[in-house]
């Protein structure tokens, strides 16, 4: 579905929900991340695509005789066929069902700015795919900051925007995220890659217009769950690599730096820095080579990128590896420039770059081995580089 048949399926579901056309309509995106992999939260760099996947909310204010629906905002989950009501006469706090909670964090985000919200009637629907890695929380978050800018006619500043939203994450859904799936989701560019210098917070765009080339995301159907405690531990492994290396982030540490103060750390806690600081070079140079078209440059640094994640990060799993390796071996010839696991990992999906001509072909031969390998069905699509967040009505 693109996001205009997305978008009126949600407008048709609000109305028969609740007896009514919606006055706003608002959609964000779901992101693969081409590389730059557990760098965001080091001060580095990351290249992500916002994808055609999407968080879209279709929204009301309640009818004015319905005296209780004043103060409080209905969801209603269309997908689920489940309902959050959010009060907002207190200050707005967890609660049940769980997915409200990432909702619930940016209200509360917007409450702290001292900002009124109305009460609203929302229809909700997402093709994001859930836990696939692909930022599914994310897309939610951004939607519904973007539906209150819709709602009170007063937008922020995307930057601020997309930091609201990822202060829902850390206290509304228990996830010490770094910037980036928030700011892609908040600031993509039809056509566009972004390359996010997460310490000064500058966006530049790269440009993916090349129609020989496609990027496909294979999602291994594993479920990735990030609220675990594994990222949270990579992160404080970092800061301790950091603090021991006496700089203030891993951003600002040189592989011969590392290789120095080695006796400063414990084996384990230096592969992680070595991960971190190898992958902020390889994001740097994989922006050169997408505007430089220099694919299969571009490749090379995705598959360094999976073994180090592999290996020295150790956030992949057998799925994913499985994924890397069937691309690899289909190589070259076949069509295939690089592969590599996207996210947070654990699970979730892994993007490829690929000669668009072989894309049938590629998803085939990677479904079947996956299949055979595995015995799990993948799920596998490509997508253009998508807009950030939009006002699709209102
Ligand atoms: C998750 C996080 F939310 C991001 O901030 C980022 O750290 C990513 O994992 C790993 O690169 O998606």
């Amino acid at each position: 579905m693109n996001l205009q048949e997305l978008s009126s399926h949600v407008a048709a579901e609000f109305q028969k929900h609740y007896g009514r056309a919606p006055r706003w309509i608002v959609a964000a995106p779901g992101r693969v991340n081409v590389i730059g992999e557990h760098t965001d939260y080091n001060d580095g760099f990351v290249l992500p695509m916002a994808i055609e996947r999407y968080a879209v909310m279709a929204a009301d204010l309640p009818p004015s005789q319905f005296a209780s629906a004043q103060t409080q905002i209905t969801i209603f989950d269309i997908h689920f066929d489940e309902k959050a009501t959010i009060d907002l006469i207190a200050p707005i706090t967890k609660g049940l069902p769980k997915w409200s909670n990432y909702i619930r964090g940016v209200l509360a985000g917007f409450q702290n700015r001292g900002q009124t919200i109305p009460a609203l009637d929302i229809a909700f629907m997402s093709t994001v795919p859930l836990g696939g890695g692909l930022s599914s929380s994310a897309a939610l978050e951004v939607c519904t900051a973007t539906l209150v800018e819709a709602a009170t006619g007063k937008t922020i500043d995307p930057v601020e925007k997309a930091l609201l939203a990822q202060k829902a994450e850390h206290d509304f859904a228990g996830v010490p995220c770094g910037i980036m799936d928030q700011f892609i989701s908040a600031l993509g560019r039809e056509g566009n890659l972004l390359l996010l210098d997460c310490r000064t917070r500058k966006t530049e765009l790269v440009p993916m217009s090349d129609p020989s080339v496609a990027l496909l995301v294979i999602n291994t159907n594993v479920k990735h769950e990030l609220s675990g405690g594994e990222y949270a531990e990579r992160r404080a492994q970092c800061e301790e690599a950091a603090k021991n290396l006496g700089v203030k982030s891993l951003r600002d540490c040189t592989p011969e730096k590392l290789e120095q103060g080695r006796g400063k750390l414990s084996e384990v806690v230096f592969r992680r820095a070595r991960h971190v600081i190898g992958e902020i070079e390889r994001t740097v140079h994989a922006a050169e080579g997408i505007r430089e078209s220099n694919w299969p440059s571009v490749g090379q640094l995705m598959y360094a990128s999976h073994a180090s994640l592999r290996d020295d990060y150790e956030v992949s799993c057998a799925e994913l590896d499985a994924v890397v390796e069937i691309a690899e071996d289909i190589g070259y010839q076949g069509g295939v420039y690089g592969c590599r696991m996207t996210g947070g990992g654990f699970g979730g999906c892994c993007v490829a770059l690929v000669k668009a001509s072989d894309v049938d072909a590629i998803t085939q031969q990677i479904a079947a081995e996956y299949k055979a390998k595995t015995g799990i069905d993948a799920t596998i699509f490509s997508s253009r580089p998508a807009a950030g967040a939009t006002i699709v009505k209102g």
